[in-house]
């Protein structure tokens, strides 16, 4: 059934290859991201294949202009059926006894406090209308930590327990909640970890086939998808010679 989806972070990466597979399943996009200009590029591209987008450009640590995002959606894009909490990322490989202090709070800002206040704006819609979905985008990062992931690891941690905190608090209603927890993925993640330093994000996936956004929209798609009485609630998805987070088997290396 058509659905009215919000994809957070839709800009890059899982979140953009969301709002493409959500799209080709027929779905009505809420965009939200904090570069207007490739919103906009992604919405043009969208819309010309018929898909209904509509865009939202905050920053999801920015509680007050999401919060007025939110609150002042047209009637006709209030019932979010699917949000999807995919915005965040990852600062810095260091030993937690080196890490810096601003890494620290963006990645809590944005991977703890801004899915919390997606979720805290979005889901009492959903209770009301006793429907709805929410997939946050966890992490195998989050099972258990890997060398110098120390923070961003706990972040993802983080979401797993807020994850199954909201399922059990919705349990009472028809509301679905999924924590989608994806491996080694090749976007723009290991770019941003590093601080733009391309050559050493590139390595990241140097002797590997990586997963896509795109494999981890696929799974997305078909959680949203199950039958309603079915609940997908955790995922892990890993590219085929990853065995766990911390190790990745490389060909030829
Ligand atoms: P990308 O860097 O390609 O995409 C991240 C997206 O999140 C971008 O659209 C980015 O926008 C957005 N974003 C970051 N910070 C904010 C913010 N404060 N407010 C709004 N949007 C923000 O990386 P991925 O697609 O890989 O990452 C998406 C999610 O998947 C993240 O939560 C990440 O932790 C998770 N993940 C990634 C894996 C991987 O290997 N790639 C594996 C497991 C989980 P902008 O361009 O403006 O920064
Ligand atoms: C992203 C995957 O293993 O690089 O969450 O942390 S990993």
């Amino acid at each position: 059934m058509n659905k009215i989806v919000l994809i957070t972070g839709a800009t890059s990466g899982i979140g953009l290859g969301c709002a493409r597979k959500f799209a080709a399943n027929g779905d009505r996009l809420i965009l939200t991201g904090r570069k207007k200009e490739l919103l906009d590029e992604i919405s043009n591209e969208l819309t010309a294949k018929g898909t209904h987008v509509l865009t939202l450009v905050f920053d999801v640590r920015d509680r007050e202009k999401a919060t007025q995002c939110i609150e002042n959606l047209p009637a006709e894009w209030k019932d979010i059926d699917v949000l999807v909490n995919n915005a965040g990322l990852a600062l810095g490989l260091e030993p937690e006894y080196e890490g810096c202090y601003d890494d620290w709070d963006t990645m809590v800002d944005t991977n703890i406090k801004g899915l919390l206040t997606m979720t805290r704006l979005v889901v009492p819609g959903m209770v009301k209308r006793d429907r709805g979905h929410v997939i946050n985008i966890g992490s195998v990062a989050g099972d258990a930590a890997y060398a110098n992931g120390n923070v961003y690891c706990a972040t993802k941690a983080a979401v797993k327990t807020i994850t199954d905190g909201l399922r059990i608090d919705v349990a009472n209603t028809a509301i679905r909640v999924t924590n989608l927890k994806p491996g080694l993925v090749e976007t723009n993640f290991s770019n941003t970890r590093f601080h733009g330093d391309t050559e050493r994000a590139a390595n990241v996936y140097k002797g590997i086939k990586p997963l896509t956004g795109d494999d981890i929209a696929d799974v997305a798609v078909y959680a949203a998808n199950a039958p309603e009485h079915v609940q997908i609630a955790e995922i892990l998805v890993l590219a085929t010679h990853q065995g766990s987070g911390s190790v990745i088997v490389r060909q030829n290396q």
